[in-house]
Parts: C-alpha cells; sequence; structure tokens
C-alpha cells in the first residue's frame, strides 16, 4: 500500500494555476449573464486569484491574457501579486480577436498579418521578462473552413517560421507552450488541430518547447490518458489547461463532467513521478463560468483536481505492477479501480487543517465575507474578453 505520509507531502507541493479570465463574465455567443462583483481591472483578478489560493493553499500563481490583462506597468503588477500572495504565471497570446485574423495570424496567407501576429507573440515575451514568468502559453485560432481556400501545407510553413522566431526570442528560463485545438473557430483545417502536430513543431523548436494539453481539444471519446503518458515519455508535456467538456470545448468546471477520466490522466502523472513542480508541468485551469459564482467555482475546480490526484497517489503501484505482470485482467483492473473508488475527500480535510486551512474551503469562502465585499466595491464587471 502507498505510505501516507509520502501521499500527504506529494499532495502538499501540488501546484494549481487559476485563470485571470476565469474570475470575470463570461458566456456563450448567445448571451453573456453578469454576475455582481466581479473584477473590473487585471489588479482585481489578480485579487480574487489570492483569495482562491487562500483558501485552498494550492493555487499559488494565476495566468494572464494579453490584451486582456493589459496594464502600464508589468513590474508594478507582478509586485502587487506578489504582495498578495500569489505570482504570475503563464503570459497567454491572442491572435484571435482583431479584424486582421479574418484569414489567419500566423499562417496568414498575408505577410503583413503574419509579422503583426509573430510581433504580438514577441511583445508577450517581453511581458514575462517584467512579469517573471516562465511560459508563453500559444493557442492559435488559424485554420482554413473550405478545401482549396489555403495551401495546408503552406500554413505549416508560415506556423513554423513564426514559432521558430518567438523561440528564439525566449530568454534561458522561459519556454513556449504549444496547445492545440482540433476544431472551433475553423471548421474545415484547423493548422494545429491535436496532439502530434504540437508534439512535431516542439521537437523542431528544441527542448523550451512543450505541448500543452487542453482537456476540452479533442474529438469526443479520445483517450487522453494515452497523450499524457506518450508525451510524458518524451519529456514534451509541458502543461495542462485543465476543464471538462459533454460536447465540444465546453469549458466548464475540471472533473465534473468525467471525473474518471481526469482521475485516469492524474495517475499517468504520478505513475511518471511528475507531479512536483519542479518536474515542470503547469497545472492550469482554462475554464469559465458562465452561471455558476466565480470564485467558488474555481475553489470547487482546485478542489477536483487534488482529488483526483489524491486517488491517483492511493494507487497501490506494487500490486499493480504485480498483476500486470502475471497478466491478471481483472486483478490490475481493481487495483486502480479501489484507488478510485476511495473517498479522499476526509484526507484532504485532514491535510487542510493540519496545513492551518479551512477544511471545507468553499464553506470558509462563504464565510469570509470576501463576495460581500467585492459586489459592494466593484460596480460593473468586466467581461472575460470574449466578443469584447
Ligand atoms: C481556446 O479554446 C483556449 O482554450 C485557449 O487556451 C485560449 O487561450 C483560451 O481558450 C481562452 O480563450
Ligand atoms: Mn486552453
Ligand atoms: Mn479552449
Amino acid at each position: 500500500m502507498p505510505d501516507l505520509a509520502h501521499v500527504k507531502a506529494a499532495l502538499r507541493a501540488q501546484r494549481i494555476e487559476t485563470p485571470s479570465w476565469g474570475y470575470a463574465n463570461s458566456g456563450t455567443r448567445f448571451k453573456v449573464f453578469p454576475q455582481a462583483g466581479v473584477p473590473r481591472s487585471p489588479e482585481e483578478k489578480i485579487a480574487d486569484a489570492a483569495t482562491v489560493h487562500r483558501f485552498t493553499g494550492a493555487a499559488p500563481s494565476v495566468a494572464l491574457h494579453i490584451p486582456w490583462d493589459r496594464v502600464e506597468d508589468y513590474g508594478a503588477l507582478a509586485r502587487y501579486a506578489r504582495d498578495l500572495g500569489v505570482a504570475i504565471g503563464a503570459i497567454n497570446t491572442n491572435v484571435f480577436q482583431d479584424n486582421d485574423y479574418r484569414l489567419g495570424s500566423v499562417t496568414n496567407p498575408d505577410p503583413v498579418i503574419r509579422r503583426k501576429a509573430t510581433d504580438h507573440l514577441l511583445e508577450a515575451i517581453s511581458i514575462m521578462d517584467l512579469t517573471g514568468s516562465r511560459d508563453l502559453k500559444l493557442w492559435f485560432s488559424d485554420g482554413i473552413n473550405y478545401p482549396g481556400q489555403d495551401d495546408i501545407r503552406d500554413r505549416q510553413d508560415r506556423l513554423a517560421a513564426a514559432l521558430r522566431q518567438t523561440y528564439d526570442r525566449l530568454g534561458e528560463d522561459q519556454r513556449i507552450l504549444l496547445e492545440y485545438k482540433l476544431f472551433e473557430p475553423a471548421f474545415y483545417v484547423t493548422d494545429l488541430p491535436d496532439w502530434g502536430t504540437s508534439y512535431a513543431h516542439c521537437v523542431e523548436l528544441g527542448e523550451r518547447a512543450t505541448v500543452c494539453i487542453d482537456t476540452g481539444h479533442h474529438a469526443p471519446g479520445t483517450n487522453i490518458e494515452f497523450i499524457v503518458a506518450f508525451l510524458l515519455r518524451q519529456n514534451k508535456l509541458g502543461a495542462f489547461d485543465f476543464n471538462s467538456r459533454f460536447y465540444a470545448d465546453d469549458d466548464l468546471m475540471v472533473g465534473a463532467a468525467d471525473p474518471f477520466q481526469l482521475f485516469r490522466i492524474m495517475n499517468e502523472i504520478v505513475r511518471a513521478d511528475a507531479l512536483d513542480p519542479a518536474y515542470g508541468i503547469n497545472f492550469m485551469l482554462d475554464q469559465c463560468h458562465n452561471i455558476e459564482a466565480k470564485i467558488p467555482a474555481i475553489i470547487r475546480s482546485v478542489m477536483n483536481v487534488q482529488e483526483a490526484t489524491a486517488k491517483a497517489l492511493l494507487v497501490d503501484r506494487d500490486a499493480l505492477r504485480e498483476a500486470q505482470q502475471e497478466g491478471k485482467v481483472l486483478e490490475a483492473n481493481a487495483v486502480l479501480m479501489d484507488a478510485y473508488n476511495t473517498d479522499v475527500r476526509p484526507l484532504l480535510a485532514e491535510l487542510r487543517a493540519e496545513d492551518g486551512l479551512d477544511p471545507d474551503p468553499i464553506a470558509a469562502y462563504h464565510r469570509s465575507g470576501y463576495q460581500q465585499q467585492i459586489e459592494a466595491e466593484r460596480a460593473e464587471g468586466q467581461q472575460a474578453g470574449w466578443g469584447a
């Protein structure tokens, strides 16, 4: 059986990064339902992220999205975050919301538009220099809608050229997290549709380019834990954008739609000893809370990741290995299911209490008065960025 002290130490070391845009108003293309108290500025998003960290003890960094979080002085923003007890994490680029990008950003047939898009990526690295961020997260909406619309292979060449320029601008301690997505907003070809394409570009770029797996970006039924295992073996898994989905890129709370899938993913992470922040994987959330209260939803999401992780840590690895070696199919499966079916909530509550946290972070948040305070202070909340 796994040693409980080891399980607790691993859970204590776990870090989850929250997204600034998760705190702001969001919705679907049909309607954004505004909520009272949502942040009006990057500073207020960071304050909310710090609040999530205060109650969970496990979310000490917040990812920014540029230009949604554009400020005059990024050094000052980083100091502001540090004073609140959090760090600025990944810088996300945005080359999908400008009219110029109708036919693509870095893969656009027009070199002037490609230059503009690539310059934005380079600017994001300058921001990282000021915030002390390690990770540049790249997601491209680029693609085509109709066969023949553009040359698929030329677009790959243009993508590779922009990535090369960006990679060459990275500082020594910085890296690229390259995200892929099967479809949307492009419907026929997406220029970075899957992990294989992202992986191939990362290999071409070099050591400091790694793949970011957004759990909502696959075809239904895709075996995500296989992708995790494969990329770990190749040393090319850099990050997760965690969220959950029933149909497409639903961006619901991680662990809500399929907690078993989240467990299977974390099982591969634990199997590879890749949980500790020192290993270098950035476990981020990338989700929106369209109808539910944002801060408690993000606390819930952090807890969902912790619960899946605790279960993965409880897998009896020796028993599993033995059953696998002996070809005992049912026994091996039972070892995994025993861990999955363990109620780990008392263990996590105990751990929080030992660390001076409230065992029930959501109840503690509701009691804290923070929600009432922000509702009183923040007259009109900002939209996350989509459709803004
Ligand atoms: C795209 O669907 C995505 O997952 C990318 O990570 C973006 O940066 C993020 O959503 C926010 O739109
Ligand atoms: Mn994402
Ligand atoms: Mn997405």
